[in-house]
């Protein structure tokens, strides 16, 4: 199909940022690698939209990867960050802005009692890690096939996100002897976790997981599945971890582990807490997160953790999100779009199996139903990246990969919703 819309600008600027950055890009996903064509250079975003330095707009389902839940530079965010900015970017000193932020994530996230920001969800993973294993004084930890939590070494195995998007089986230099204390597991099967710890006694710190994976499209618990773990890391001296980088504050208000009704030790959060701006988190029961220095010896630390800006933008975020009706919003739009796009594709006569949970959705193009990461790459990814590029040129901007959940913002509108689906309908009926 011919490009419908002009993306000479776009290409330029790419082009030049090859020459400049591996790939073009700062994060690998948003090379547009496995969808074929180039990615279109951002201008400028607002509310449910994004227009590209070409003039194109975009209603955009990636909302930079989950921050912008409450519509790209919401007002009341960007005008809390004028505010902010006239006291000045960062001060590497303590501030009040931290407490009131963490007074929020504390009173909202049933597992964290205490917790300390940092600067992504990659960070957060790191620290979490290595407070699971001070504590535990085990080194062994148990994580998910497709499960991404972050590019730190000893998470790069069997990973989700840009490495399952790479089909990369791993990163090299990443040596044998820092993954070989990372065990994995089919998401959803208990029985295999049982086997890991039956096998390796007082050995493994914990159980790491994402409570939705979204790094793998849209992988939901089965019911069980996250009691159970709770259960196993409880009789096996372990800990049990939550990242909710994804998750956080989207699911419900408290995460999945609120919606879910199971209380992990420990919690990682990132984007949504940050508003747009860079913040990471992690924080749990207090007799562990007691240990992180200078409280105790486990020692984590960053030179623009906590900082003003990037706290206001998340304690405005939070108190946008807290109000009445957001999670109810988030949840009927998103069924609304997710039931329309599995309805068109069917009547297209395609394989398809999608589901959403609050502002979160994904979609498989194959037969469910999907529990795990190998039934997960059954989709059919070359039709995924067709759809893709035909979206693009319809002015709906999905995430460039079969592998990555999409999420709803409380900018989108009934109109916008309904413009997507006409897309969908026009792609599915042009592309069979
Ligand atoms: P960051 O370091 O990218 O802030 O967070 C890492 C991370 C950890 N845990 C979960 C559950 C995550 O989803 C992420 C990051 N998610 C990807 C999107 N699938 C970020 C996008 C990107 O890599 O560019």
């Amino acid at each position: 199909m011919t490009n419908v819309f002009n993306t000479t600008n776009s290409q330029d600027v790419f082009d030049a940022a090859k020459e400049l950055m591996p790939g073009g890009v700062s994060s690998p996903v948003r090379a547009f690698k496995s969808v074929n064509g180039d990615p279109i250079v951002f201008d400028r975003v607002k509310g449910a939209y994004s227009w590209d330095i070409d003039g194109n707009r975009f209603i955009d389902y990636v909302g930079s990867w989950g921050p912008a839940i409450c519509g790209h530079s919401h007002p009341e965010v960007t005008s809390a960050l004028q505010e902010a900015l006239e006291k000045g970017t960062s001060f590497g000193a303590p501030c009040e802005l931290e407490n009131k932020l963490a007074e929020m994530v504390i009173e909202a996230v049933p597992s964290v009692e205490m917790v300390r920001f940092v600067n992504s969800g990659t960070e957060a993973c790191m620290a979490v890690l290595r407070l699971m294993r001070a504590f535990t004084g085990r080194d062994k930890l148990i994580k998910f096939e497709g499960c991404y939590h972050g590019h730190a070494d000893m998470f790069l195995v069997k990973a989700g996100s840009g490495v399952a998007t790479l089909g990369l089986p791993d990163s090299p230099g990443v040596p044998r002897s820092t993954t070989s204390n990372t065990l994995t597991a089919p998401y959803n099967d208990l029985e295999a976790v049982k086997e890991l710890f039956a096998e390796n006694p007082d050995a493994i710190s914990g159980v790491i997981l994402e409570p939705i994976v979204g790094n793998a499209g849209f992988i939901t618990p089965e019911p069980g599945f996250l009691e159970g773990l709770r259960e196993l890391t409880k009789e096996n001296g372990a800990l049990l971890v939550f990242d909710e980088v994804m998750t956080g504050f989207r699911i419900s208000y408290g995460g999945a582990q609120e919606r879910f009704g199971v209380t992990p030790d420990l919690t990682t959060l990132g984007k949504v807490i940050g508003g747009g701006l860079p913040v990471g988190a992690y924080g749990g029961r207090k007799d562990i997160m007691s240990m992180v220095a200078p409280a105790g010896p486990v020692y984590q630390a960053g030179t623009l953790s906590g900082n003003p800006l990037a706290m206001t933008a998340g304690i405005k975020t939070l108190e946008i999100l807290k109000q009445e009706g957001s999670y109810e919003r988030l949840e009927t739009m998103t069924k609304r779009l997710i039931n329309g796009i599995c309805e068109s594709a069917k009547a297209a006569g395609l394989a398809i199996n999608g589901k959403s949970i609050s502002g979160m959705f994904g979609f498989y193009l194959c037969d469910g139903p999907v529990r795990n990461f190998e039934e997960a790459k059954q989709t059919n990814s070359e039709y995924f990246a067709k759809l893709h590029r035909s979206m693009l040129q319809k002015g709906v901007y999905l995430a460039p990969s079969a592998f990555e959940a999409g999420f709803m913002s409380l900018a989108h509108s009934e109109d916008d919703i309904d413009a997507t689906l006409k897309a969908f309908n026009e792609s599915f009926s042009e592309l069979s």
